[in-house]
């Protein structure tokens, strides 16, 4: 008995993020012995893990991982679901409107097939958890009616083999699970609110941190669903410091952010080990990127970034927690693999300059000089790999072979001449970077001789200030 899945285009697909993604699955009976068992109570062992989405308006937009689809009439939902994290999501229609998500999570084992229920609420325009446990009861004991003809099994790729017949093929994205590897109920609950097997978000989620700089955020559309605050690890990239430090502290504390990385870990973090809190950080990585890439939501990006920038601007840090660095490398690189397709912007990859992440990565390279051994063999290899990657896809060079010369202004008139390879990576990285260059110990001495005592600790605090405008 087997059923006949169709597109009626697939062209888009493997660019189901670039444009808004298009996949009709059309469902139909193509046999005669399908009508005699349509209807029939299911065999109850031919049963899979699946997901409902009902009540979704016609030529709704379907979603689960990184596949999206538009919807039929007959669509309720998608089976043969395997186990581990997964992310539904639905918009009114496949054009620029509000998508609404929820992770949930289908445990392994053997025991009895699970079956999530969601529905869209057509007033409010959302994605719900049935929770009328009448309601689910009556969904699973008819299971049996809708389970051929309107459920679409879970696949994460399209095949051109699709009329093989009987199987209803499981066709698993090893890359779901390896950009889901960090996330886990701990920190979706955190993020998104204690909402087990519903954690839900839309396109417009917030987080806090964003609402003065995302423009009209708080004129959003927020009447019919109250926007829903994201938690984010609290990344404040303009301050990298202990509260009360000053001076040189300050001002080492913003080039080297390992103090605010560790702060983040030690007390935002909820894991219990601290291996598990350093993973916590990969998590949320991976947990904004993919709500980018599903829902396009503005937020995400912006943690995401944020939590690039930080990590990739520590140095000491990098010595102590290299396992963690080398994880971010591998991760950094598959998530690069899929945002090529994302409709334009999104992402900056091809922007001149490679938007914020090109300048951080070539600094990031440096903090390579203090390693050494096995750590910084496997560390170079991880980054290699990534340049190479980027340079293949995107063209990017990461290599500072040259070293380019410039004079630098100081406050007093004075010019000097130094290295300023960092100049145009500070130009990139936005308005929270701190301008700072490299000086070579006659440079020092030279500014010590104007009178600059850069580097001296007796300041005072009127002059701290001052230097803190230009972090
Ligand atoms: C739950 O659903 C049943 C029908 O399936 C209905 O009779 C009942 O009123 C619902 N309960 C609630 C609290 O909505
Ligand atoms: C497509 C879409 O709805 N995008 C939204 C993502 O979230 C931001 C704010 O966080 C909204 O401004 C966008 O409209």
């Amino acid at each position: 008995m087997s059923l006949d899945v169709r597109r009626a285009s697939v062209g888009k697909i493997q660019n189901s993020y670039r444009t808004f993604p298009l996949v009709a699955i059309t469902i139909f009976r193509n046999t005669i012995f399908e009508k005699l068992f349509n209807g029939s109570t299911m065999d109850p062992a031919s049963q899979t893990h699946c997901v409902l989405l009902l009540d979704l308006p016609p030529s709704a937009l379907g979603g689960i991982d990184l596949l999206s689809f538009t919807t039929t009439p007959r669509f309720r939902g998608v089976k043969n679901l395997p186990p581990g994290l997964h992310f539904v999501f639905a918009a009114s229609d496949s054009s620029l409107s509000v998508r609404h998500g929820a992770w949930f999570y289908v445990s392994p084992g053997s025991g009895p097939p699970q079956v999530f229920v969601k529905k869209w609420d057509p007033a409010t325009e959302d994605l719900l958890a049935e929770t009328n446990q009448s309601e689910v009861m009556r969904w699973r004991a008819n299971m049996g009616e809708i389970w051929k003809d309107s459920l679409t099994p879970y696949r994460q790729t399209v095949s051109s083999t699709d009329s093989t017949e009987d199987d209803d093929t499981v066709e698993e994205s090893t890359d779901w699970s390896a950009l889901t590897s960090r996330i886990g109920p701990t920190l979706l609950t955190r993020i998104t609110g204690l909402n087990p097997d519903h954690w839900s978000l839309t396109s417009a989620s917030s987080a806090s941190q964003d609402l003065e700089t995302i423009p009209g955020l708080e004129l959003s559309n927020s009447v019919l669903y109250p926007e829903k605050e994201l938690h984010f690890l609290p990344v404040d990239l303009k301050r990298t410091w202990r509260e009360g430090a000053t001076g040189r502290e300050r001002t080492e504390a913003a080039q080297d952010r390992s103090w605010a990385l560790g702060d983040l870990i030690e007390h935002h973090c909820r894991g219990e080990a601290p291996r598990e809190r350093e993973q916590e950080i990969i998590g949320e990585l991976q947990f904004s990127f993919l709500m980018v890439l599903t829902l396009n939501n503005n937020s995400c990006l912006e943690q995401w970034k944020r939590l690039l920038t930080l990590l990739f601007t520590c140095r000491e840090a990098v010595k102590e927690r290299t396992q963690l660095f080398i994880e971010l490398l591998k991760v950094l690189r598959l998530q690069l693999s899929h945002c090529s397709d994302i409709e334009a912007g999104m992402f900056d990859m091809n922007e001149q300059g490679g938007g914020f992440l090109r300048p951080v990565l070539r600094k990031f390279r440096k903090a390579f000089d203090d390693l050494d051994g096995k750590r910084k063999v496997d560390l170079v290899e991880e980054f290699d790999e990534l340049q190479d990657f980027l340079r293949d896809t995107y063209g990017w060079e990461l290599d500072e072979s040259f070293v380019k010369r410039g004079m630098l202004e100081l406050e007093d008139g004075e010019r000097v001449e130094m290295d300023v390879n960092g100049a145009d990576e500070d130009d990139e990285s936005g308005e929270y970077a701190p301008q700072i260059v490299d000086l070579t110990p006659e440079q020092l001495k030279e500014l010590e001789q104007n009178g600059e005592s850069l580097a001296s600790e007796e300041e005072d605090d009127a002059e701290l200030d001052e230097m803190d405008t230009r972090y």
